[in-house]
């Protein structure tokens, strides 16, 4: 029963040149979770459900757990002093830990403190998603927006908890996926899934069908695809929505499968953020064997331009996304 943390320190081996920082700075993430989950599963009898009446940058409203889990981990990773600056969905600007430890920092941190929170209520799994960079300005500075705007190939680390019938940690820094469950017990998360794997193949496709008459046409031949009746390939598929990317995502990791949330008339660029939502998610689904593009260009080589943009998002197996990325180049001219 290896710990999360006697893990990182043996993993940290594996770079001769590693001062301790990123190790660090995955334990402050760590304690992080430990509190916002302690939170999570008391949601239903702590004043903590439901909506401040406060819309982000995204136009969103934000739950109250949505700025609780924001605080907890941006107040987490500024004490342990192993970063200068975050991204966060919940925050409109980038924000710079300008003490003399901070600016002295070479990571930066960008996360979705926790996604699918509007699920708290009716007790369906959410999760929070980091992405870990090096900063690209000079150490001892504050950090710019040059430091986050940078595309996904560039991740030292990225990783998810998922907040559901257990609770996991999931990260990556480069050298296999590998997943943690917590004993509630002890507070202690134990590996339990060493070097994950996803299936080439999945008989599962995770789509929000409501906004079916909004897809490109590409997205609806896939469909289409999928609901065929053809025993050789094992069709139609299973549909399995929860409306929680974090939990669509662990699931399809593990038995195969394919999220896909697609740019739609009325959101072009679709919903999901590049930078703290995609970009973790595909690094991850890419160390486990899969794939991530926006439907035409992988995920991982965008060049991001702003903090906050949104981008049409095919994760999961690798047949299965290069099946709808020939469905979306045939139809492309039509989308
Ligand atoms: P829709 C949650 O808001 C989220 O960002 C993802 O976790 C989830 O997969 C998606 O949006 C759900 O969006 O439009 O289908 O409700």
């Amino acid at each position: 029963m290896i710990t999360l943390g006697e893990f990182i320190i043996d993993k940290q081996q594996d770079f001769p040149e590693a001062s301790g920082e990123l190790t660090l700075l995955l334990s402050a993430i760590q304690l992080a979770t430990k509190v916002v989950n302690r939170e999570i599963n008391k949601a239903g009898l702590a004043d903590i459900t439901g909506s401040t009446g406060v819309e982000n940058v995204q136009g969103e409203v934000q739950q109250k757990m949505d700025l609780y889990a924001n605080d907890k981990f941006k107040a987490a990773l500024e004490a342990r002093g192993e970063v200068c600056g975050i991204a966060s969905e919940e925050e409109d600007e980038f924000i710079s830990f300008n003490t003399e430890r901070g600016c002295n920092s070479k990571y930066v941190v960008l996360m979705d403190p926790l996604d699918g929170s509007s699920n708290i209520d009716v007790n369906v799994s959410v999760g929070t998603i980091f992405s870990i960079y090096k900063r690209k300005s000079p150490i001892g500075t504050p950090v710019v927006l040059e430091d986050f705007l940078q595309p996904g190939i560039e991740q030292v680390a990225a990783g998810y908890v998922i907040y559901g019938s257990s609770t996991m940690l999931v990260y990556s820094t480069g050298n296999g996926v590998h997943g943690f469950t917590c004993d509630p017990s002890l507070g202690v998360f134990y590996l339990s899934h060493q070097n994950m794997q996803t299936p080439k193949e999945g008989k599962t496709y995770s789509i929000n069908e409501g906004n079916y008459l909004k897809f490109p046409q590409g997205v609806k031949k896939y469909l289409k695809y999928c609901q065929e009746i053809d025993e050789s390939t094992q069709r139609p598929y299973t549909s399995r929505y929860i409306g929680s990317l974090v939990s669509d995502f662990h699931r399809n990791l593990l038995t195969g499968g394919i999220y896909i949330y697609p740019s739609t008339a009325s959101a072009p660029e679709g919903k999901l953020r590049l930078l703290y939502e995609c970009n973790p998610i595909a690094f991850l689904m890419e160390q486990a064997g899969g794939k991530a593009s926006d439907g035409f260009q992988r995920i991982l080589e965008i060049q991001p331009t702003e903090l906050h943009q949104r981008i049409p998002f095919f994760c999961g197996s690798s047949n299965m996304v290069d099946t709808a990325e020939a469905m979306m180049e045939e139809h492309q001219e039509t989308s």
